[in-house]
């Protein structure tokens, strides 16, 4: 069990008694210029302005199916329904989201350490990185519900106790992501901007948030205003597609009431020089598979 680093200053409070908007403190891209890595200069250029970077295919097709495949197996596995990792849907009660899968599925372990992956995120995060956070969510047709808006910086610093904005996430899409079937939308720009929540986080937060997230969402208000201030980005794209995002980028996604599942792989690194510590605005620490207390660098 690796002990939590001493609590360090906290650089983004929230969940306090009033929203707050606060400056960016940390670089986006932490690598120096011209470091070599799988991301174009001009590609890495335009992450840092819109806090997101599109890439049309990260995987192949075949590729793609192995993937799916294994989503389908996981899915379909009872001892997988049974086990906390796995979160269902409010309504119909159909696996949701797995967490861990970087930990499960030896093939989502290859996937993470894959230099398509891993290299990218080495190239923004400017050093060795680790897996805080993998998750397949399988967002399944017929009325499957969605995530309201947020920043996840917002709830990995609150709750698991990341201080620094040196944090990446990718969505690989293992179904085709149409304009239709609730697809990943981020607000460009909005990722310099830390938007400090009110109301204190409730107790196991992350038994009702990670179904329907209530602690650290934006007041309509500010919620109105960001979007004047950045628009509204909606992703699409071919199963093999992915978006890179900035954990500090503000998104969410519809419902999805097609018959069209939107099945993505989550991968979130964070930076060996930014491990968690204590959570900065919860009681207590989420469980591991949700926030990973194990820094080994991904190799
Ligand atoms: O709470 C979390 O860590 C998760 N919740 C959402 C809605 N996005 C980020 C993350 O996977
Ligand atoms: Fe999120």
């Amino acid at each position: 069990m690796t002990t939590a680093p001493e609590r360090t200053a906290d650089l983004y409070p929230t969940r306090g008694t009033e929203e707050v908007l606060i400056e960016r403190k940390d670089p986006v891209v932490w690598s120096e210029p011209g470091t070599p890595g799988p991301i174009e200069a001009d590609d890495l250029a335009g992450f840092e302005r819109d806090g997101f970077l599109a890439i049309d295919q990260l995987i192949t097709p075949d590729e793609v199916s192995v993937f799916h495949g294994e989503l389908e197996r996981l899915i379909n596995d009872p001892t997988m329904r049974a086990d906390d990792r796995s979160i269902v849907e409010p309504r119909s009660q159909e696996i949701r989201t797995i967490f861990e899968v970087h930990k499960i599925s030896e093939l989502f372990a290859k996937l993470a350490a894959d230099p398509r992956v891993v290299g990218r995120a080495r190239q923004i995060l400017g050093s060795d990185v680790y897996v805080h956070q993998s998750r397949i969510n399988v967002k399944p047709g017929f009325g499957a519900s969605g995530f309201y808006w947020h920043s996840d910086f917002e709830t990995w610093h609150a709750e698991d106790g990341l201080p620094n904005m040196r944090t990446v996430s990718v969505s690989i899409a293992l179904t085709k992501n149409y304009d239709t079937n609730g697809g990943l939308m981020i607000m460009p720009g909005s990722h310099k901007t830390f938007l400090g929540c009110e109301g204190a986080t409730p107790k196991d937060n992350y038994k009702r948030s990670l179904q329907m997230q209530d602690a650290g969402i934006p007041s309509n208000e500010t919620l109105t205003s960001l979007a004047a201030d950045y628009g509204i980005r909606l992703f699409t794209g071919e199963a093999g597609s992915a978006t890179w995002f900035d954990c500090n980028a503000m998104h969410g996604s519809g419902d999805n009431i097609t018959p069209f599942p939107r099945s993505n792989v989550f991968i979130v690194f964070n930076s060996v020089e930014n491990p968690a510590v204590e959570p900065f605005a919860a009681p207590v620490r989420r469980p591991e598979y949700i926030g990973a207390r194990d820094f080994t660098p991904v190799k």
